[in-house]
């Protein structure tokens, strides 16, 4: 049979279980013949599968090439592909800085100094309304372009239907056979040649009937056709005070093996073709977030013209070889049991209580799959549903909300070596820091560049959805961490220097808007949120929230050090360093918990889904098991009142602040939670999860959760956030087994680790820096020449993995006294050569 059925790879699932060998052999890939007779090697492993179309967005497979994306639903009887490009949002360039602020502001520090918390908030309304006047900008809309529809008369009724998303190849099909005729379809999006294509074929010749369609909820646009081609073009929507000026223009370029096409005034028609092959190219007028003058048409028709002379075959091969030098770099091998047979949605069905490990691996890969499919260099950052949304009013708009989840979206961009995707994120910085001065400048009278917690397309600084939520002067100060992080991981000096600018401007903002607190000398925040969870006082707002003056030491902190890397501002990183010493220290309450506030306002009962003050812990480093015991045990409080059930990324932000706490078993169990199917498939109601497709449910669909919780995945096998490269700080006891290659630690090292009984067995550390190598690890290890035990965690030599003195913290006279055991671990170093590779081997290993 030239068609081979997907459950044939499913067999070699099985192949892979037998008894005694419960790990996949990942680098033995399957191969898979393709209707043209070559081959294409697929894991088996690496796969979304499923014996039903989808009916619903969340079950619709997503591809995309980091600008252009596609959801592919594998309808039989009408095909759907819902169509993304990654400029087309609502409104035009401009900011949205609020009038009258800066008058009010002197008033609302004097109100929040003196304990009027809820006269500020109102105060502060007056200036950041909530219910926003028509003609107030509270950011724009994330838009959809449209739907590519493909008819089949008499495709309504299949049998042996398949479909699946290939993510080692970023490859989807799908496969079912009518009247004897087996048919295939193939879907990718390429970055090398900007299209999206679709690829029809059949077993027997002639069989290939369909009508191309396009339809989109956008009120300006025209459907047409132009020589052989399908266009659709129209422009973006009005919101608020603002006119959609942005144009698009999507095209379809058919192409036949035999067959005949008719042009229609508003379709294709397709007949008795042997294959079809479909190439979608999308254009708009978007330039930067200052600028629509380019050429929509000239846009969409360039690739077009590019791919005409170009066979599929040569295509897809450049596709694949693009895709896997990202994929490729990384391998998680976690076990596979039976459950791996099943269809996806019914493994995460079973999840909760199963035993599925390699679930978790799929999962993981999945979320680097989204990330090089939804974020690469040129691109915009991806925003809260990554590229992918049906919507013209998508939830929170699908802009970039910056007080948690645009960050989240990047935190495996270097941790999981897809340090190329981080780099749209730092264009949005670059552009951020420009319209964030004229914010620093008209709202605040300060120096720098500031960002609340909303931004868009178009670069908006200024504060949306009323003071309650807006009034949070600290996007910049969070969002600039990953320039940071990203010297941190690669030790790019150069990188350093490009972006210093972006993070001295953050930081000259925080100095300036600092405000001193008389009585007791603290330098603090004001006004601002604790994000989005009210206090005591039925609001948000409050000076020096436990957050903000952890991100602003970081933020003077990653100065001070880049001052001195590049030689630069010694009289700036003295200024800096006084005023980090006059931020508030951390808080420890009445019931042992890290304060969120100031004042002792924390609720043991809050399970408020926004954790703002473990900031410190995760993404952050100011609390450590074995600098800070005290604030490692007050913040392990906090987790324990929140508890684990949550939204999707508040679930997968707990994922990684278990791993910090090195408690596997609870970051697991946080997995577990994270991979339960979402009882709503439409709504904000209800609890957190994944959706049939393996999107995150917030609900509704929010990428972030899938981005954060393959970062806590990472964060249990590798960190090196503490002064020294972790060895599997947090395994769970469901993953006695395993190996994983490709992490990447702080100070340029990339980090192979295998592990039996739950215990490290031997890892592989390739340095690319030179520098002094530190591990930590729960065994002893034997290992490379010069590797030398070491007690005390003294200064590191490699300023990459140098970590923080804080202050010591506040604790109320009521707090209890918390057992702190530091853990016992076991600490080597050595002098690590870039280029080398270096193997530590467990004492305990048995020979
Ligand atoms: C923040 C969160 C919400 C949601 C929104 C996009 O406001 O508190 O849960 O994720 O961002």
């Amino acid at each position: 049979m030239r068609y081979p059925k997907f459950t044939q790879c499913i067999c070699t699932v099985a192949a892979l279980c037998v008894a005694g060998s419960l790990h996949a052999d990942l680098s033995n890939p399957a191969h898979m013949a393709q209707p043209n007779g070559a081959e294409v090697e697929t894991s088996p492993l690496d796969r979304l599968w499923y014996a039903e179309p989808a009916a619903e967005w969340v079950e619709a497979l997503p591809i995309g090439n980091g600008r252009l994306g596609a959801m592919i639903f594998g309808t039989t009887g009408t095909e759907r592909l819902q169509l993304n490009e990654d400029t087309v949002w609502a409104g035009e360039p401009g900011n949205n800085l609020p009038d009258g602020f800066r008058e009010v502001l002197p008033d609302a520090r004097e109100l929040l100094a003196n304990g009027k918390y809820k006269e500020a908030e109102q105060l502060l309304m007056q200036v950041i309304p909530f219910q926003a006047p028509a003609d107030s900008n509270n950011g724009m809309a994330y838009q959809t372009v449209g739907d590519l529809w493909v008819d089949f008369p008499g495709h309504e009724a299949v049998t042996d239907y398949e479909r699946e998303l290939d993510i080692a190849n970023a490859l989807s099909r799908t496969r079912y056979v009518v009247d004897g005729v087996t048919y295939e379809r193939e879907y990718f999006a390429t970055a090398v040649d900007q299209v999206i294509v679709m690829r029809v074929s059949a077993d027997q010749p002639g069989a290939i009937d369909c009508t191309l369609r396009f339809s989109t909820p956008q009120l300006q646009h025209t459907v047409s056709t132009n020589g052989e081609q399908l266009v659709l073009a129209g422009r973006s929507g009005d919101q608020e005070n603002k006119k959609g000026r942005v144009q698009f223009q999507a095209r379809v370029l058919p192409r036949l093996q035999g067959g005949k096409l008719s042009v229609e005034s508003d379709h294709l028609q397709i007949e008795a073709a042997d294959t079809l092959e479909l190439f979608i190219s999308i254009g708009t007028n978007f330039v930067n977030f200052a600028d629509l003058s380019a050429d929509p048409e000239r846009r969409a028709l360039e690739p077009l013209e590019r791919v005409k002379g170009r066979q599929y075959e040569a295509l897809r091969t450049d596709h694949v070889a693009d895709y896997r030098q990202f994929y490729d770099r990384v391998s998680l091998d976690l076990g596979v049991t039976e459950a791996a047979k099943l269809p996806t949605d019914q493994r995460v069905q079973a999840f909760f209580d199963g035993n599925d490990p390699q679930l978790v691996s799929l999962y993981f890969q999945f979320g680097r799959y989204l990330l090089i499919a939804s974020s690469r260099p040129g691109t915009q950052p991806a925003n809260l549903q990554g590229i992918w949304n049906p919507h013209l009013n998508p939830p929170w708009d699908s802009k970039y909300t910056v007080n948690i989840n645009a960050e989240m979206n990047y935190w495996p961009a270097e941790l999981t070596n897809l340090s190329e995707m981080h780099e749209p994120l730092f264009g949005m910085l670059e552009d951020l820091a420009q319209t964030g001065a004229d914010a620093a400048a008209s709202m605040y009278g300060a120096r720098g560049w500031v960002l609340h917690h909303n931004t868009d397309i178009w670069r908006i600084t200024g504060p949306v959805d009323g003071a309650f939520y807006g009034m949070w002067p600290m996007g910049g100060a969070w969002l600039s961490q990953h320039l940071w992080q990203r010297y941190l991981f690669t030790g790019d000096e150069h990188f350093l220097a490009s972006v210093y600018e972006v993070l001295k401007a953050c930081a000259l903002f925080c100095l300036d808007m600092l405000v001193h607190d008389p009585e007791t000398g603290w330098l603090l925040v004001s006004p601002s949120v604790s994000p989005e969870n009210a206090h005591l006082h039925g609001t948000t707002l409050a000076p020096g929230n436990a957050m903000d003056s952890q991100l602003v030491f970081d933020a003077f902190s990653n100065v001070i050090a880049a001052s001195d890397v590049l030689g630069v501002d010694a009289e700036l990183a003295e200024e800096l360093r006084a005023a980090r010493d006059r931020l508030p220290p951390m808080h420890i309450g009445r019931y042992g918990q890290l304060q969120e506030w100031l004042q002792d306002w924390d609720r043991p009962d809050d399970d408020h889904r926004h954790v703002s003050h473990l900031y410190g812990l995760h993404p952050g480093n100011q609390i450590s098991p074995f600098r800070t015991p005290e604030l490692f045990a007050a913040a392990r409080s906090v987790l324990e009142h929140r508890g684990d059930a949550s939204t999707g990324w508040s679930m997968g932000w707990k994922v990684n602040l278990w791993a910090r706490l090195l408690d596997g078993n609870r970051a697991f169990k946080l997995i577990r939670e994270q991979l339960t199917p979402c009882p709503v498939i439409h709504g904000y109601e209800g609890k957190g999860g994944t959706y049939p497709n393996l999107f995150d449910a917030h609900p509704p669909f929010q990428i972030d959760g899938n981005f954060g919780c393959t970062a806590g995945i990472a964060e249990m096998l590798l960190q090196s956030h503490d002064g020294s490269l972790f060895l599997l700080p947090a395994l769970p006891d469901a993953w006695g087994q395993g190996r994983v290659s490709g992490l990447r630690a702080r100070g340029g090292f990339t980090v192979e680790l295998e592990w039996m009984n739950g215990q490290l067995e031997s890892a592989v550390i390739h340095a690319t820096k030179d520098g002094n190598a530190r591990i930590r690890s729960w065994v002893p290890l034997s290992g490379p020449e010069g590797l030398r035990r070491i007690s005390v965690m003294d200064a590191n030599s490699s300023g990459l993995l140098a970590v923080p003195e804080i202050q010591s913290p506040v604790v109320v006279a009521q707090a209890p006294a918390q057992v702190n055991p530091v853990p016992q671990t076991y600490l080597y170093e050595w002098p690590a050569e870039a280029g080398k590779r270096y193997r530590l081997v467990s004492q305990l290993r048995e020979p």
